[in-house]
């Protein structure tokens, strides 16, 4: 059902401040930003092998990254894994009984569509699942 790990994301309070740490000094490729207005994050990617690491900074206060910064600070924020089908893989973990926060897949940076997976079901880790636009 998966094939392989996305990205890391990691929340931050500001993507100007954190950019530079991990282009600069980690070296990683950087493929820019982009808003994802419908989770109220602006984002970067950077690719680490046939991974991203994605920063998060939230746009708006009710962001869930804002509340995520507020309670625990800047941190590992989700891991998303790609599926090759987004309905097929949610259809089998609403059936095995996990709790998903999104049923119905919705929109994610660079065209994907994706569906979270509540920390609570995954152990304590906020999962999605991406499948990316071909
Ligand atoms: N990782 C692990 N646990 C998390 C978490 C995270 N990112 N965010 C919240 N939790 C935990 C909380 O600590 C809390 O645990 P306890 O009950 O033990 O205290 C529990 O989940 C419920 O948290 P909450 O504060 O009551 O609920 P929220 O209103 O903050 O909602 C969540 C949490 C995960 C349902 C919400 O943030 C959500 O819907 N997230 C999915 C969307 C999202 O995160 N979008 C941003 C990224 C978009 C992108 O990558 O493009």
């Amino acid at each position: 059902m998966l094939t392989k790990i996305n990205h890391i994301g990691i929340a931050v309070q500001s993507l100007a401040d954190a950019i530079p740490f991990y282009r600069d000094n980690l070296g990683m490729a950087f493929m820019g930003t982009e808003e994802v207005a419908e989770q109220k994050v602006t984002v970067a990617f950077f690719q680490i092998g046939e991974s991203k690491i994605e920063l998060l900074e939230p746009t708006t206060g009710d962001s869930p990254v804002s509340k995520f910064i507020e309670k625990n600070g800047a941190g590992i924020h989700h891991i998303a894994y790609e599926v090759e089908d987004i309905e097929a893989a949610i259809a089998r973990l609403v059936a095995d009984g996990a709790r998903m926060i999104d049923s119905v897949p919705r929109s994610g940076a660079h065209g994907a569509r994706i569906a979270f997976i509540h920390p609570k079901t995954s152990r304590g880790v906020l999962t999605e699942l991406c499948q990316m636009g071909h």
